[in-house]
């Protein structure tokens, strides 16, 4: 409260649950534990998880990231970003004489082992997804052949399959709830006989972040979401925010993008952050906004989480050991070092 002083009403709805999921915990401690456990360099295939303080903070420990297998030299550990990756990766890898550590979420392995049951099967699979984005990439790879990808409900009317009567939606993890169903609805209306995946392909995490600046965006005049721009769940927040009342909402990385007019004529601030994002750059959007006259904090508590997840089987190996022993193979078999 404001003690003394007159209350200016101003105040922060802060969202329960936001921030880390269990897949992007498990994915940044595997990448610190690689560097622990074998010493730097350690690559990574795409960025471990989408967000610019996580990345910055693991290339100072050692980590390299890189966008393609190929960049990675031979004999070194590469390790997999939680988006998960086609199958065709483990390949390049294997060729390349790389030792691996998948930190895929397991939530994605498990969209992944759909796909794969459903192709075989020989569906039709429908993924709803964002083009280009590093998972969409990974589950199509699983059975390229039997995968479409619906790009949101303007999709549906160029979508075309085999056999009406054997079609599956599958989706991306990270997606607006409320739009993927309006994808599902005019797919229903096209396909009657669509079958829904056997449980939700979108993850508790994003359901949950989702569901609380749904409630916050009711109440609140402006919304700050900490997350980078290639985050998915973390973009999606400012559209669920923005589409539940919130007059405005913006994305920062960092407390020193909110620029001092959001707050012109704002008396309630709701604060939440993405799944792939660190509590630290929260504190320090909370610290901006008390200097700025929000000091009261309430929390805004959708959903309670206890998922963990083991860490990926590989860091239980000796790697560097499997990697040495690879190079040697080839060696052996290549002696005049093509
Ligand atoms: O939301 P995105 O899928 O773009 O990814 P991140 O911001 O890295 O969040 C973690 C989710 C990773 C896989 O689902
Ligand atoms: Fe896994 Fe969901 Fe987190 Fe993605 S957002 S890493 S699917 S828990």
């Amino acid at each position: 409260m404001g003690g003394m002083t007159a209350s200016t009403g101003r105040r922060v709805l802060l969202a329960a649950p936001r921030g880390y999921c269990a897949g992007v915990d498990r994915a940044v401690i595997a990448v610190e534990k690689a560097l622990e456990q074998y010493g730097a360099p350690i690559y990574v295939r795409h960025e471990i998880v989408h967000n610019k303080y996580v990345v910055q903070t693991l290339e100072k420990k050692g980590a390299i990231f890189v966008e393609r297998t190929a960049e990675v030299p031979e004999g070194s550990i590469v390790m997999f970003s939680a988006h998960g990756v086609a199958p065709v990766v483990h390949e390049e890898a294997a060729a390349g004489r790389l030792a691996t550590i998948d930190a895929t979420c397991p939530l994605v392995t498990k969209v992944h082992k759909e796909a794969v049951r459903f192709a075989n099967d020989d569906f039709d699979i429908l993924l709803i997804g964002h083009e280009g984005h590093e998972e969409v990439i990974g589950t199509s790879g699983e059975a390229p052949d039997h995968i479409t990808l619906v790009d949101g409900p303007g999709d549906v009317s160029k979508v075309e399959v085999r056999d009406p009567s054997k079609v599956v939606w599958l989706s991306q993890t990270t997606l607006s709830v409320d739009e993927t169903m309006e994808t599902v609805d005019a797919l229903k209306e096209k396909f009657p006989q669509l079958i829904s995946p056997p449980s939700d392909d979108i993850c508790y995490a994003t359901q949950n972040r989702q569901l609380a600046v749904k409630q916050m965006g009711e109440q609140a005049d402006l919304v700050i979401v900490v997350g980078s721009r290639n985050s998915s769940n973390s973009v999606r927040l400012v559209e669920v925010a923005k589409l539940a009342g919130a007059r405005e909402a913006y994305l920062v990385d960092f407390a020193d993008e909110i620029d001092e007019s959001w707050l012109e004529g704002v008396t309630t601030v709701g604060v939440t952050s993405g799944a792939s994002v660190p509590e630290i750059l929260v504190e320090q959007v909370l610290e901006y906004l008390t200097t700025h006259g929000f000091e009261d904090v309430e929390l805004v508590k959708a959903a309670e989480e206890s998922i963990t997840f083991s860490l990926p089987k590989e860091l239980r190996r000796d790697l560097r050991a499997e990697a040495a022993a690879l190079v040697a193979g080839r060696t052996a078999t290549t002696p005049s070092g093509e």
